[in-house]
C-alpha cells in the first residue's frame, strides 16, 4: 500500500521585532492589519502563527499586553490556527516584562530563545536616506551594542511561569549549534516535556548562516542529543527563507515563513502579505510530495494544550 504523504508544519511569523514600517508597507503593525494578516495566513495554510505586538500608533515594537489583545481575540475567532505568542521582546526589555503578555493569555505557544547573543539588525540603519517612523533608524543603528538576553536563569524562568505554570509549548529558537546543547542541559534537568519542538534559525547577524551545511550539522547535532525526542522547523532569515524551508522539508522538517523573517516573495520582490509566502512555500511542499498540517494535526505531533485552555 502507499504510503500517506508526511504532513509539514507551516508557522507564519506575521511581524516579528526586526524589519520596521519603512522596510515595506506590507508589513503589518496596526491591531486590524496584523489580525487580517493572521487570518488570511491560516486560510493559506499556516497551521502556527508566530505573533509579536506593536505599537498601532509608529508601527514600534511592543510588549504590551493591551496591543497584543487588540488583535488575539479577533485572530481566535477567525480561524483554528495555534498561536504562538513571541517572549523575545524588544531591544530594552527584561525577561519578566517580556513574558508578561503570554501570562495574560495563556497561549498554547511561545518562543523560547535558548541562549544569550549577539542579534543584531545595525547594517540595515544605512540602507534607506529616510524613515517613516523616527524611532526606526536608531533602533536599527543601535543593535550593534545589544546582547539579546536569555540565561539558563532566565530559561528556567519561563520554563517555571509559561511551561509549568500555563501548560504553554515552546518553539525553542536555537540560533547556533551551542544552543542545541542549552537546550540539551535543560530537557536532561527535567525543564521541558518531550517532544520538544526546536526552531532552527538560520541567518540572524550573531548566529549560525544560512547555509544547508549548517541546517545539516545542526540536524545532525540534534539527532545525536535529542534522538526522537523533538520535532524540528527551519527558519531561514533573509533570501534564504524559501531555499532552507524546502530543503527542511524534504529533510524530515517543518518550515516557519513569514515577514517577520523576510520581507520578500523572491529576488529583488518584496511580499504583498504574509498570506503570499504561505501560499508560495505550501505550493513547493505539495510539488515535492508532501502535505501540509492542519491546525489539529499541528496540535497532535506537538501535543498542545488546546485553545480551549487559552485566556483570551
Ligand atoms: N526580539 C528579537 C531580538 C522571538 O520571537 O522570540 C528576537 C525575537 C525572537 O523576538
Ligand atoms: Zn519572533
Amino acid at each position: 500500500m502507499k504510503k500517506p504523504p508526511r504532513k509539514v508544519i507551516i508557522t507564519c511569523a506575521i511581524t516579528g521585532a526586526i524589519h520596521t514600517p519603512t522596510m515595506s508597507d506590507a508589513l503589518p503593525y496596526k491591531p486590524e492589519d496584523i489580525a487580517r494578516q493572521s487570518i488570511e495566513a491560516a486560510q493559506a495554510g499556516a497551521a502556527i502563527l508566530h505573533l509579536h505586538a506593536r505599537n498601532p500608533l509608529n508601527g514600534a515594537v511592543s510588549i504590551d499586553p493591551e496591543h497584543f489583545m487588540a488583535f488575539l481575540p479577533q485572530v481566535k475567532n477567525a480561524t483554528d490556527a495555534v498561536i504562538n505568542l513571541s517572549t523575545g521582546g524588544s531591544l530594552h526589555n527584561t525577561v519578566a516584562e517580556r513574558i508578561a503578555p503570554a501570562k495574560r493569555v495563556s497561549p498554547e505557544m511561545t518562543s523560547l530563545n535558548m541562549g544569550s547573543m549577539n542579534f543584531s539588525m545595525h547594517p540595515l540603519a544605512t540602507k534607506y536616506d529616510s524613515w517613516k517612523f523616527d524611532w526606526e533608524r536608531e533602533y536599527l543603528a543601535e543593535s550593534d551594542n545589544y546582547i539579546f538576553r536569555n540565561t539558563f536563569r532566565d530559561i528556567a524562568m519561563v520554563a517555571r511561569e509559561l511551561g509549568d505554570g500555563e501548560g504553554v509549548k515552546f518553539e525553542h529558537e536555537c540560533y547556533d549549534v551551542g544552543h542545541l546543547y542549552n537546550l540539551k542541559f535543560c530537557v536532561d534537568s527535567g525543564m521541558f516535556r518531550a517532544p520538544v519542538f526546536i526552531q532552527f534559525v538560520l541567518g540572524i547577524l550573531g548566529g549560525i548562516g544560512a547555509d544547508l551545511e549548517n541546517l545539516v550539522f545542526m540536524k545532525r547535532t540534534a539527532d545525536r542529543l535529542f534522538g526522537d525526542n523533538y520535532r524540528w522547523s527551519v527558519l531561514g532569515a533573509g533570501a534564504s527563507q524559501m531555499d532552507l524551508a524546502v530543503a527542511a522539508a524534504t529533510m524530515g522538517g517543518n518550515v516557519r515563513v513569514g515577514l517577520e523573517d523576510s520581507l520578500f516573495i523572491s529576488k529583488g520582490r518584496l511580499a504583498s502579505s504574509n498570506a503570499e509566502q504561505v501560499a508560495k512555500v505550501k505550493r513547493m511542499l505539495e510539488d515535492h510530495g508532501l502535505e501540509v498540517a492542519t491546525p489539529a494535526v499541528a496540535r497532535e505531533m506537538l501535543g498542545l494544550k488546546g485553545a480551549e485552555l487559552t485566556r483570551f
